[in-house]
């Protein structure tokens, strides 16, 4: 087991508006802070990647040709530039937010989707929600939790420039912001880049067409992953959800993939207060499906916002059950690299012991 993290992901310090009230976003980094703080006393050995030579100008560059095989170019640019621009346009300080005011629809008119050139519209147009601020330092972060996944990809396909990949056979990327609510075009849930997208496309240059397995067990659907990989037959995305909660418009049962993807999409909501032996009955299921996709590789979209008490979730698990669902996965899936990557939970004072009984119950 690696750990990977990079403190850069800790600059990120944003705002939401939740249930009408404009708040210190719940996706902070005293999330991640959390889990450092339990690992290290527990002496987990913890990479740090931004003091590594590879993290250098060209991983950089290399980051972000490959997320642009799944996100927009227009969408990047925006993520770079737009504090930038409010600022320069007078419409924030340095240390201000950017957050949207007006969402673009679909219409009748027949006409494209196209950006706005004002860049106080442009806000709305590239996000879905009003958790996806972005502050000063935001991209950096951005930038430093994409990196993670690519990272831990390519240390699990043997790809590593240091070739200490090959006795590793699962990453823990410690990635914040997460990712599972973007698309590709759009920010929202506190996500701006599909980090498993990313990895699946890290994963894909050194083994193409390789089969991928994607579990998501964050509380809420990865409706951006989901989106990514609706048509395509070498992912499949299986995801355990809370029932009509956030993202609220995808996660349903029926929405099993596209064309050639087709049953290659699998959704199972749980209803509101489910209990932890109705969670695990889904998630046999679940890994039924990936096993006998003989997935190679395996990325498991991980959030402890499922945790009994969480303000955004309304799942009965508790601490010591986050062994029981690692072990379930482990067992079912023991040969198969996987690449564990950061996503939800909001309960600050339990995130470093539900984290730590995930690790034990993988190992296990
Ligand atoms: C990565 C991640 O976990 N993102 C979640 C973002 C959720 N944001 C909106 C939450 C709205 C919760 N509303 C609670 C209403 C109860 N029915
Ligand atoms: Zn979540």
């Amino acid at each position: 087991l690696a750990i990977l993290f990079d403190p850069d992901t800790l600059l990120h310090k944003t705002i939401e508006l939740l249930g009408s009230k404009l708040i210190p976003a719940l996706e902070s980094p005293e999330r991640l802070e959390a889990i450092l703080k339990a690992l290290r006393i527990s002496e987990y050995d913890i990479r740090t990647v931004q003091d590594d030579s590879v993290r250098g100008k060209e991983r950089i560059e290399r980051v972000l040709n490959l997320i642009s095989e799944t996100h927009n170019y227009g969408y990047l640019q925006h993520l770079r530039e737009v504090h930038d621009d409010w600022v320069s346009a007078g419409l924030i300080d340095k240390d201000g937010h950017v957050l949207p005011e007006c969402f673009w629809l679909p219409t009748s008119t027949g006409k494209p989707m196209r950006p706005p050139k004002d860049p106080f519209a442009r806000a709305g147009y590239y996000a879905f929600d009003m958790s996806s601020d972005i502050m000063s330092e935001s991209y950096q972060a951005i930038v430093g939790s994409a990196n993670l996944a690519c990272e831990g990809a390519d240390m699990l396909s043997g790809f590593s420039l240091e070739g200490s990949g090959s006795d590793v056979d699962t990453v823990l990327a410690l990635c914040r912001p997460p990712g599972h609510h973007c698309d590709g075009r759009r920010a929202g849930g506190y996500c701006y880049i599909n980090n498993a997208a990313l990895a699946v496309s890290t994963w894909r240059a050194a083994h193409p067409d390789a089969p991928v397995g994607i579990l998501d067990i964050d509380f809420h659907h990865g409706n951006g992953t989901q989106e990514i990989f609706y048509a395509d037959p070498r992912v499949l995305y299986v995801s355990i959800h809370g029932e009509d909660e956030f993202p609220y418009y995808t996660g349903a049962e029926d929405e099993r993939g596209v064309g050639d993807g087709t049953g290659m999409n699998i959704n199972y909501p749980l209803k509101v207060g489910s209990s932890v032996d109705e969670y695990m009955e889904k998630l046999e299921f679940a890994l039924q499906h990936l096993v006998a996709y003989q997935a190679g590789f395996l990325i498991v979209s991980l959030g402890f916002d499922t945790y009994h008490s969480d303000p955004l979730g309304s799942f009965q698990i508790h601490t010591e059950d986050y062994a029981t669902i690692a072990a379930a996965i482990r067992h079912k899936l023991k040969d198969v690299p996987a690449l564990i990557l950061l996503e939800g939970g909001y309960v600050i004072e339990h995130l470093g012991a539900n984290m730590l009984s995930f690790l034990k119950g993988w190992k296990s």
